[in-house]
């Protein structure tokens, strides 16, 4: 199924689910099926935050319950922790989709504008958007489309099109070895979410019965290495660490003595950020790179750019800045559930071409998910899709 396909689908399941609770919903709708498309438009969207809320609170013990049992989460799990964490997104663009098509008249120059810069709003970027709007001013034209419905569907087919060609070549799992020692360098400008990032990361594959350790090479300041050893306690993982001021190299270097001598499985290297001095920090990263390269010859198997999605054009700036410096292989983008740009996936795998390897969707120790395209479309989407 395609990726289109796939949320028109999840669109009228979750239909199907709520038709015994929207009655009055639905007889309202069609009391008042002769008013104009605006309206239309906004009541639909109000009934699709209902249902979110009913079927998010109904599932949250049974959620609570599995989670100590089984060792593999649910598929459908994940979707909804997708769904929940792309809320602010997914409502913001319904608002400016439901703004556009209230001041809709006819499907005219002035409309594409519109949608262009609605895209560019959500930090779809530019370039990208450009582009959508060029292929919907086509798709328009040959499906003769008129009816408001059937263009906003064209927009989200066309969004989804695009973002699952980009993706096409693109690997989101983590590089892990397999029987052997996995070391992930994680690099990014402070306040991005590394630390908290590398505890969540860390509590997953302690989950999985992994061996894990933890260093503190972002011995810059006193907080960040008791942040980390904090996020150690939580995740019940070891942390090596150095003292304020230290080498980080030194502290990579122990990491690495004592992951190969207790044979760990995971090794999770915190750095500092300083990008304001970027041939420092570049010196840093390649000191660090040739220590653990010293140690073993494999690694490190991923360095992990970490941005922050609320920080929208700066994060994209970030990411081009450290893939000048250092060879970055993914990157892990962070507080997903507090942006309303979620578009930002969008932009960074087509015009960085950096494939997203892990999400923060929340602060919780269990808020972060390996990045799945397809989840995060449909919890991007759903419920924007219009009935013809
Ligand atoms: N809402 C939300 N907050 C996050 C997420 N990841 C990190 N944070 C918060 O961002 C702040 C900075 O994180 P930290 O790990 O210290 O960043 P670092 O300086 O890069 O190590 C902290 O307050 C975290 O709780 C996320 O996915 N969602
Ligand atoms: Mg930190």
């Amino acid at each position: 199924m395609g990726l289109f396909d796939k949320i028109k689908h999840a669109f009228v399941k979750d239909k199907e689910e709520n038709q015994t609770e929207d009655t009055t919903q639905e007889s309202l709708e069609e009391e008042k099926a002769d008013e104009s498309a605006e309206t239309e438009v906004a009541k639909s969207s109000e009934t699709e935050e209902e249902s979110e809320e009913t079927t998010e609170s109904t599932n949250f013990p049974a959620d609570e319950q599995e989670e100590t049992e089984e060792i593999e989460e649910q598929p459908a799990d994940t979707q909804k922790k997708y769904e929940k964490g792309l809320s602010k997104t997914r409502k913001t663009f319904k608002d400016r989709m439901n703004e556009l098509f209230a001041n809709f008249r006819s499907v005219d120059e002035d409309f594409f504008e519109e949608v262009e810069n609605t895209l560019i709003g959500a930090d779809v970027g530019f370039d990208t958007s450009m582009r959508i709007a060029d292929e919907l001013r086509e798709e328009v034209k040959i499906k003769n489309a008129k009816k408001p419905a059937a263009v906003q569907n064209t927009i989200i087919e066309k969004l989804v099109d695009l973002y699952e060609e980009e993706g096409e070549m693109e690997v989101n799992e983590l590089n892990e070895q397999q029987n052997d020692l996995s070391v992930f360098l994680f690099v990014g400008v402070n306040g991005t979410g590394k630390t908290t990032s590398i505890g969540k990361l860390a509590h997953q594959y302690r989950q999985e019965g992994k061996k894990v350790l933890l260093a503190a090479a972002d011995t810059f300041r006193a907080g960040a290495i008791d942040q980390l050893v904090q996020w150690g306690e939580r995740a019940d993982v070891e942390v090596v660490r150095g003292n304020t001021g230290s080498d980080p190299a030194s502290v990579v270097f122990d990491a690495m003595t004592r992951a190969k001598e207790e044979q760990a499985d995971v090794l999770l290297i915190d750095t500092a950020g300083r990008l304001q001095n970027k041939v420092n920090l570049m010196n840093e990263l390649d000191k660090i790179k040739r220590i653990i390269k010293r140690e073993d010859p494999t690694a490190p198997h991923e360095v992990l750019l970490v941005v922050d999605a609320t920080t929208g054009q700066n994060a994209m700036n970030q990411a081009q800045q450290f893939k000048e410096t250092t060879d970055v292989t993914g990157l892990v983008l962070t507080k997903l559930d507090g942006t309303a740009k979620g578009g930002i996936v969008l932009a960074i795998r087509n015009e960085l071409h950096l494939p997203v390897k892990l999400v923060g969707l929340g602060e919780g120790i269990d808020d972060l998910e390996v990045f799945d395209p397809n989840d995060f479309v449909v919890g991007l989407f759903k419920g924007l899709l219009q009935e013809e």
